[in-house]
């Protein structure tokens, strides 16, 4: 798939860019991974449970290696190329996968942030690929443009219980609050198998899903040639427990595979 030049634009300037039906034949693949994964969680799931809230919102990460499906997605569709396109970069390798399932009625907005801070790696060629496989409008994700050529990062926190991430938060600035502060918000309303693909410094965040519809989407992260393994001032989300690696160097490929060029 060959994106235009104007795509290549809009992500670099706005740190993300809407790719309509990038997954389309891929959305029943999908859906029966997010079941396979909600059928058997794994050791990082999460329910976000938060008090005096409705719903359900469930996330996991981390499980390509155990969904086939998941593995079909990532190694099998024009994902990485298009990666490597918007990214700018010569190759192109898996972060992880993440599915985020917020249920009809559940209240929880999902907090702005910026993935970045959470993450063992950082670079000026990052991207994730969010795909929904429902139709979502209100809950659909949401940017400010242009945040990820902001100097100082976000405060990371938790999203359920909004505590700060990391107990040292001298490195970030507070989060803001786009709306009230009149920042530039990109959202689509999307269909299933759409895709937007978004730096990891691109603050975004979610409203409640207080349609009578389920939200599930499945993410993709990836990182391109300048990114390098950095310490954070605690446990990484994800943690990657015993991958051994030292800050300037890049993620181990035995763990982090290569998806562009295709290995031969
Ligand atoms: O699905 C959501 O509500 C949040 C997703 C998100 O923050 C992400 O994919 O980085």
């Amino acid at each position: 798939m060959q994106l235009q030049q104007t795509m290549l634009d809009t992500f670099q300037r706005d740190g993300v860019v809407l790719i309509k039906g990038l997954f389309k034949d891929q959305v029943e693949t999908i859906r029966a991974g997010i079941e396979a994964n909600m059928q058997t969680p794994g050791p990082y799931a999460s329910e976000n449970l938060a008090p005096g809230h409705t719903g359900r919102f469930f996330d996991d990460y981390c499980n390509w290696p155990r969904i086939s499906q998941f593995q079909q997605v990532i190694f099998q569709s024009s994902m990485a190329q298009v990666a490597a396109q918007l990214m700018q970069s010569q190759s192109v390798q898996l972060f992880h996968d993440h599915v985020l399932v917020k249920e009809a009625g559940t209240s929880l907005p999902t907090p702005w942030h910026q993935d970045s801070p959470y993450y063992f790696v950082e670079g000026e060629q990052t991207i994730s690929f969010w795909c929904p496989v429902d139709p979502v409008s209100d809950a659909t994700l949401r940017f400010v443009a242009g945040s990820h050529r902001w100097p100082k990062p976000v405060l990371p926190i938790r999203w359920a219980s909004a505590e700060d991430f990391y107990a040292s938060e001298d490195t970030y600035m507070p989060i803001p609050d786009p709306d009230a502060e009149g920042m530039p918000v990109l959202e689509w309303d999307m269909q299933p198998g759409d895709a937007v693909a978004f730096d990891f410094r691109t603050l975004h965040g979610a409203r409640a899903n207080a349609s009578s519809q389920r939200r599930r989407a499945f993410s993709v992260r990836l990182v391109g040639d300048d990114a390098r393994y950095v310490e954070r001032p605690g446990r990484t989300s994800p943690p990657y427990p015993g991958h051994n690696m030292q800050a300037g160097q890049r993620l181990r490929a035995d763990w982090f595979p290569v998806v562009y060029p295709q290995p031969q």
